[in-house]
């Protein structure tokens, strides 16, 4: 049953929301066919050349270098099907496959985490977005009483419903934030490792100024999350399970109502609990989102593509998704402990999320880099 909201409320979830629906999508929005056939795109990877020389000095806490180089960046659809409207048949702003050449930089080995977010409160006294009462004028006509700050928390039915729209198991919680995860009656204690969660676009931005780190660039993130490696659907290979082991955390079992933990961890889990990349990243698919600092547009990779090899895009000017075109968006990466192949499959290493950036949820995090002094 869908729960009768206020207005207001709903509006306040319909906007706040935006960023999900991506990450998640929108049923029923049919994508346009791709321009290329797939079977061509799948050919379109070619090697992955690494920067040659060693890794600077001194290697800072907690990240890993990642040379750099030219490589082949975006998702082929394997499957070359018509199937779910957000699975891995729907990522045509995944394409074209396009050659990509980035810097080196250091990355944080895992998503940030709550003990790390909250030396950072600690420390400067900031105020996460979901943790501020929203403004009236954000919402023009929502009464006084449903202007609460809170967050948009994976609320499951307890059996299975349609997969038609993300507010059968998505709600805005007032009192949710990174000290709340899942509303004011959770704690993080005995959490510091997990990842931080309900962190905004601007949380981030903030964290990673005090820590004297930077969001990545989609491209940074790509690169560093394929480890090398040319065209792989995981950062690890091809097979989801790698000689019968999971290597992220995700969902298993049926979408949304019931998740039977297979890869051993119901909903998020501590960072690093699966193997890492050949870069040494853990996480980088599965477990919780991350924010890349692009702004997202579908076709920016069509634009990519023409000008030959791209250096060190940095995403567009502005943002445009074609199923929600009123609100700008920042790229998410990586897909979360919700993935699962009946729905969304972004933890599939070249695939795109997308998120308005004054938006965080239980499924959406951080991971940062750092430039080469
Ligand atoms: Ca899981
Ligand atoms: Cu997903």
């Amino acid at each position: 049953m869908t729960r009768v909201k206020p207005v207001a409320i709903a509006l306040l979830v319909a906007i706040v929301a935006g960023g999900i629906g991506i990450a998640l999508g929108t049923r029923g929005h049919k994508a346009a066919p791709a321009a290329t056939p797939a079977q061509a795109d799948a050919h379109a990877f070619a090697p992955t050349v690494p920067n040659a020389g060693p890794p600077p000095e001194p290697v800072p806490d907690g990240m890993v270098w990642i040379p750099g180089g030219e490589f082949s960046m975006g998702a082929a659809d394997p499957l070359g099907q018509d199937a779910n409207a957000v699975g891995m048949q729907a990522t045509e702003d995944s394409r074209p496959i396009h050659r990509v050449r980035v810097g080196g930089f250091w990355m944080d080995r895992t998503e940030v985490t709550n003990r790390q977010f909250a030396a950072f409160v600690e420390a400067t006294g900031y105020v996460t977005v979901a943790e501020r009462t929203p403004a009236a004028e954000e919402f023009p006509g929502a009464p006084p009483e449903n202007l609460v700050a809170g967050s948009v928390v994976f609320s499951p039915p307890d059996h299975a419903v349609p997969l038609d729209t993300h507010f059968r198991w998505w709600s805005y919680v007032p009192g949710a934030n990174w000290r709340h995860p899942v509303g004011p009656q959770s704690n993080i204690d005995g959490r510091e490792d997990y990842p931080v969660v309900h962190v905004a676009f601007e949380d981030a931005e903030a964290f990673a100024k005090w820590a004297g780190k930077r969001l990545p660039t989609e491209a940074e993130w790509e690169f560093a999350a394929r480890g090398g490696l040319a065209g792989r659907l995981y950062p690890w290979g091809n097979e989801f399970v790698a000689d019968g082991r999971f290597m992220a955390n995700t969902h298993q079992g049926h979408f949304p109502n019931e998740d039977t933990c297979a890869d051993a961890h119901g909903g998020v889990a501590p960072v690093a609990q699966y193997p890492p990349n050949a870069y040494g990243l853990h996480d980088v698919a599965g477990n919780v989102w991350e924010w890349t600092r692009d702004w997202y547009r579908a076709d920016y990779y069509g634009t990519l593509a023409s000008a030959g090899v791209a250096t060190d895009p940095a995403g567009p000017e502005s943002s445009y998704d074609p199923g929600e075109p009123g609100v700008a968006k920042r790229v998410h990466r990586g897909g979360s402990f919700l993935c699962t192949e009946q729905y969304c499959s972004r933890y599939m290493v070249g695939t795109r999320g997308k998120g308005e950036p004054s938006t965080g949820t239980n499924h959406l995090g951080i991971r940062l880099v750092k430039d080469a002094s």
